[in-house]
């Protein structure tokens, strides 16, 4: 991962529940176990308890959280967490996102209105992208991916629930055609079940 600005930024988009959240934590817990600093974004504003369950990760984690009330417009909390970030000296804001079909237009044109902003407020900052995949996932996937990588600028992918029995074979597919590396695997629900992706395991375990 390249986020060497201060702050620098990683953007989490997927269809739902994937694992978008789950990881949030994970990464967050583990950044800040290296000393960083790290805000959390609820820029997923769909449900209330989107926003209960981040700030439970925040507090896990020991993280700070920006968040705003249920139903508000998800670039304006990403705008807060930015003023809230350059208030607190943040190193790294970690935004989450509603899941999204990728196929509704509305919904896409959110998620790129979310990336805009952050492009838009801090030009000059490593923002990190991250297409998080079900291991689960079957061709589909592919699809999901071109729909995504039209709204958001994707710069890797994260494949969760490899604990279970799919092998996450897609991502194969996704990583290729997209030419996206994989960049972490989630392998359970608990904050330390996070992985740098190895290929050579993987491929060992598809095989
Ligand atoms: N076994 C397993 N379960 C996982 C993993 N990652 C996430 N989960 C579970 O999958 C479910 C959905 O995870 P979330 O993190 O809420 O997924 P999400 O993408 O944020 O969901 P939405 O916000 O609703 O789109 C939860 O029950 C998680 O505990 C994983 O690596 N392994
Ligand atoms: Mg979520």
């Amino acid at each position: 991962m390249k986020l060497e600005t201060k702050p620098s930024v990683i953007l989490t988009v997927g269809v739902n529940g994937v694992g978008k959240t789950t990881i949030i934590g994970k990464l967050a817990a583990m950044y800040a176990s290296q000393g960083r600093h790290v805000l959390l974004c609820a820029a997923d504003t769909f449900r209330a308890a989107a926003a209960e369950q981040l700030t439970v990760w925040a507090e896990r984690s020991g993280c700070a959280i920006v968040s705003q009330h249920e139903g508000a417009d998800p670039a304006s909390v990403v705008y807060d967490a930015i003023s809230a970030a350059a208030a607190r000296g943040s190193d790294l804001i970690i935004c989450d996102t509603a899941g999204r079909l990728h196929n509704k237009v509305n919904l896409m044109n959110e998620l790129n209105k979310i990336y805009r902003i952050i492009a838009r407020q801090l030009p000059n900052s490593d923002v990190e992208s991250l297409l998080v995949v079900d291991a689960a996932t079957g061709q589909n996937g592919l699809a999901q991916a071109r729909q995504f990588k039209q709204s958001v600028d994707l710069t890797g992918l994260v494949l969760t629930k490899l604990d279970g029995t799919a092998k996450g074979g897609i991502v194969v597919a996704v990583a290729s055609e997209l030419e996206l590396p994989v960049k972490f695997i989630g392998v359970g629900e608990q904050i330390e079940d996070l992985m740098p992706f190895d290929a050579d395991s993987f491929v060992r375990a598809i095989i």
